[in-house]
């Protein structure tokens, strides 16, 4: 099925049908822009990603470091706590397990937990097999291009459910953070922006745990 031939009636009770649509959500065929505050500019020379906490070695890279890290193509379907669903968004950027197994981020045994710092400081806080696990993305591009200003340019954390895959912990979309700027692994999980505004903390889809 592809959206445009189909209403978007049609398409939901599809994804209802396939159980790909979770409890309370609808269907949206475009992708809502949702964030608090406005939108950061972009400055590629003062840029910098850092990582730190419960890691062997601190790191920073700057724009140009961070771009040449290898990039992959995901899909997946975002499910945002106020209700909307986007199915079959093409995602390209880093895999972070990828960066682990190959030994350019070394979390400690006791890194737990891992919080994503954005501009403006934002955050999102999320267990670390959730950050490890394939439906977890350090993003760059979305349909095939770099990810505009409003969704979260030059880099966002994103998470969402793989199509057709259950077995891994499926989030709410608030959990991944745009704008990112350096991630911090813990010991002790710590409630990251919306959290502490009264979202729930584990946040999964399949459960319905929007509020605390
Ligand atoms: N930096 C930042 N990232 C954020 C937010 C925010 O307020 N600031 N909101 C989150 C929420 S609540 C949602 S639903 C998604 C929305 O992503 P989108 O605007 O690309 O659809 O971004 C998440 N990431
Ligand atoms: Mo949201």
């Amino acid at each position: 099925m592809t959206s445009s031939q189909f209403s978007r009636k049609e398409l939901e009770n599809h994804m209802r049908q396939k159980g790909r649509l979770p409890p309370g959500q609808i269907l949206t065929k475009r992708l809502p822009i949702l964030h608090y505050g406005s939108v950061p500019t972009f400055d590629p020379a003062s840029w910098d990603f850092r990582v730190w906490g419960e890691v062997e070695e601190t790191l920073t890279f700057t724009w140009e470091e961070f771009s040449r890290l290898p990039r992959i193509k995901i899909t997946l379907d975002l499910h945002c706590v106020t209700g909307w669903s986007k199915f079959n968004t093409a995602w390209e950027g880093i895999s972070m397990s990828t960066l682990v197994e190959n030994g350019l981020i070394k979390p400690k045994p006791r890194a737990n937990y891992v919080m994503q710092y954005a501009e403006y400081d934002f955050s999102a806080n999320l267990p670390i097999d959730v950050v490890l696990s394939n439906n977890f993305l350090l993003a760059t591009h979305y349909e095939g291009a770099p990810i505009t200003p409003d969704h979260g340019y030059p880099l966002r954390g994103l998470v969402g459910a793989i199509p057709g895959q259950k077995g891994h912990k499926d989030v709410y979309l608030w959990k991944g953070a745009k704008w990112l700027r350096g991630l911090e692994f813990m010991k002790q999980d710590r409630p990251g922006f919306w959290e502490r505004a009264g979202y729930h903390n584990e946040a999964d889809i399949w459960k319905e745990q929007r509020l605390a």
